[in-house]
């Protein structure tokens, strides 16, 4: 009886390892790069400001939304055009949101 008691309290032990470690493993990479959806609705290259239709932003706990977003530079706006599909890091920097890693959708 106390042998199958240990065996089960091993099993659990293990297991309960296992799933922490799958866990760390699931958390770290997708916080590090969340790349989000978009579609481009307004480009205001002269104030470094895109309107992006995007899809959730796990990042931010937030829903999908038509927002403005900063750009850190103009050249960041270049080639892309209203309606194109783009993948881009959303940050949040204070009240204002800022797109980066900003690229055309593959
Ligand atoms: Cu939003």
């Amino acid at each position: 009886m106390n042998k199958l008691l240990n065996a089960i309290a091993i099993v659990g032990m293990l297991s309960g390892s296992a799933f922490t470690t799958v866990q760390a493993a699931e958390t770290a990479p997708s916080s590090a790069v969340a790349m989000s959806q978009a579609e481009v609705r307004k480009i205001d290259a002269a104030n470094q400001k895109i309107t992006l239709r995007h899809g959730p932003l796990a990042n931010l706990g937030m829903p999908p939304m038509t927002m403005v977003f900063s750009v850190k530079d103009a050249t960041q706006l270049d080639g892309l055009n209203v309606g194109d599909k783009v993948q881009f890091v959303a940050q949040q920097q204070g009240s204002q949101f800022v797109a980066t890693e900003l690229t055309p959708a593959p």
